[in-house]
């Protein structure tokens, strides 16, 4: 270990909707990596200087992403993977390569939790990667490496040796989630004032993203927990409440985004929580995400009072059968009661569907724009169905009916894959269709216009996104591209 060396994280870019539409930038969720946060901390804690480079958030491209690492001159680089980021990360490492050719390029994050291998031999401009949790493991991989120690003998990494690549044995999960270092929010660069969560989707800011638990034993076949894992390991509801009072006192953070897979996955834990929240007098308002059929009227009501503003629910379709397809062990009955319950409590709910999943038909679809005016929802989001690799739904049908395995597209935004009997234009149509439904109903329409007199600041996004719609329509007009605003995604060997 030597306090001289350097290590730099980085979020890729990615393609948030398709290339041409980046003024939704300006509406869309700007959360940083709190996984890169955690490895800043653990890294420092032995001794490392770490940065962060958050590219979306700083609007960096892949260039000007190289041309700061440059700058900072690393002895590493750490870039965390989802699969839609895997392109431009290479990219970056490629360039990084060229003009750093002593810096180890390190990858991990939930892409390489699942796909570790594949992406490694895909892409030789990865030196090494960490498979699922990193804070132990990437220490102890510097130290390695500093100290040119056998590889061999660090356990959780893939590394190349004599152009093969060799899997380590998988290190073991972090059980005490309670020793881990506090996330390194003090080396975001604007926090919190850059970081955000989606348009209308927090009461008030500055805003912080925290988990108070990880890992999922549910096995939705469309959902990716390899990183995790199925064993649900928490933090104290003690040390919950010290992260958010530290959020409170050090950077003024109001409002805290519970970005758990399984919030309220203990009851006592969750009422332990508000409770102690609810006993200090804190002041910050939060948001979760839940289970339907996790949430009861009494610890709703306790929430509440704790000041949870906003739960969302994977609601995912309005079809029993496609829920059964789908394994997530839920009843559109048992949905419509704990939003219904949800609204009772007073907590804003929001619903989170997907579009496209295999058996999705024109009767499904139907049931979904029914199923999504009759809830007392106050707002939704809409998927486009993704086989993410890591998912069991990934394995199913992989190399059946893929219709373009283009990683930087599996963003939910794109059908990559696409049911039978449908198209991409219907599955287009009825994507619009869906949102309208619920959206141009009356009551939605006067909770926005409500939530943007109560809070301007959604009014500055919702305008900027606007400015920037025309200013790409504008564009597109004067190149002679009739309005078309998509354009052709980067590839690698551009
Ligand atoms: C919060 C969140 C977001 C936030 C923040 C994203 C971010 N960069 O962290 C926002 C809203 C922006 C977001 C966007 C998207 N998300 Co998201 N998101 C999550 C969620 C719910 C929690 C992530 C989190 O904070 N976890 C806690 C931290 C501590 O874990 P972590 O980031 O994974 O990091 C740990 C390890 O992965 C590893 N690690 C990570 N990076 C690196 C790098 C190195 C060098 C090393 C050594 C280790 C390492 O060590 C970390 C510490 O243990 C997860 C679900 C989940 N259970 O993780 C989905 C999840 C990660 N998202 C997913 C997806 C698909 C997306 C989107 C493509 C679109 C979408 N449908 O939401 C975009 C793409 C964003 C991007 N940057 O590319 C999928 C990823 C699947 C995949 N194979 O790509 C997940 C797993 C959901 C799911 N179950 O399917 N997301
Ligand atoms: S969708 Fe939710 S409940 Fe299902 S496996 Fe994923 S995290 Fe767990």
């Amino acid at each position: 270990m030597s306090k001289k060396h350097k290590i730099s994280f980085v979020n890729p870019p990615y393609e948030r909707i398709a290339a041409g539409y980046d003024f939704v930038r300006h509406i869309t969720n700007r959360s940083p990596s709190l996984g890169l946060l955690y490895l800043a901390a653990a890294v420092r804690q032995q001794g490392y200087q770490a940065r962060i480079i958050e590219s979306d958030i700083e609007n960096l491209s892949v260039e000007q992403v190289v041309t700061r690492l440059q700058k900072q001159n690393p002895d590493f680089i750490g870039i965390s993977l989802f699969t839609v980021g895997v392109w431009q990360s290479a990219l970056i490492a490629k360039q990084i390569k060229q003009h750093l050719p002593n810096c180890k390029v390190i990858v991990g994050g939930p892409h390489i939790s699942s796909m570790g291998l594949e992406t490694l031999q895909r892409f030789e401009e990865f030196d090494m990667a960490v498979v699922h949790e990193g804070e132990q493991v990437l220490p102890i991989l510097l130290d390695a490496l500093v100290n040119q120690q056998n590889l061999d003998e660090v356990l959780g990494i893939i590394y190349r040796h004599d152009k093969q690549l060799i899997r380590t044995t998988a290190a073991p999960t972090i059980h005490d989630l309670n020793l881990l270092p506090l996330p390194a929010w003090d080396l975001l660069p604007n926090f919190p004032e850059a970081y955000l969560p989606a348009i209308y989707d927090y009461p008030q800011a500055p805003v912080a993203t925290l988990v108070a638990s990880r890992g999922c034993p549910f096995l939705c076949k469309f959902c990716d927990t390899s990183t995790f894992g199925s064993q649900v390991r928490a933090y104290s509801p003690e040390t919950v409440f010290k992260m958010m009072l530290h959020l409170q006192d050090e950077f003024g953070i109001r409002h805290i985004q519970f970005v758990d897979d399984l919030f309220l996955a203990s009851r006592i834990r969750t009422l332990a929580l508000c409770d102690l929240i609810i006993e200090k007098q804190l002041k910050m308002t939060w948001s979760c995400t839940a289970r339907v059929d996790t949430v009861k009227p009494d610890v709703l009501k306790r929430m509440k009072q704790a000041g949870c503003w906003e739960i969302s629910f994977g609601l995912e379709t309005g079809s029993n059968e496609l829920l059964q397809k789908m394994e997530k062990a839920a009843r559109v009955e048992i949905s419509e009661q704990a939003v219904k319950w949800t609204a009772e409590a007073g907590i804003r709910c929001k619903g989170l569907f997907m579009l496209g999943y295999p058996g999705e038909t024109q009767e499904t679809i139907e049931q979904t724009k029914a199923f999504v005016k009759r809830l007392p929802m106050t707002t939704m989001n809409l998927s486009k169905f993704t086989p993410y690799p890591g998912s069991p739904i990934y394995r199913d049908i992989y190399g059946t009916n893929i219709r373009d395995d283009h990683w930087e597209k599996m963003n939910g935004m794109n059908f990559v894959w696409v049911a039978e009997g449908l198209s991409v234009e219907t599955l287009d149509q009825e994507y619009q269709a869906i949102l309208m439904s619920f959206y141009k109903q009356r009551r939605i329409a006067h909770k926005y216009v409500v939530m943007t007199l109560k809070h301007p600041a959604h009014l500055w996004r919702l305008l900027r996104f606007i400015i920037g719609y025309c200013g790409a329509k504008f564009k597109s007009y004067w190149r002679g591209k009739r309005g078309i605003l998509a354009t052709d995604s980067r590839k690698l060997d551009e």
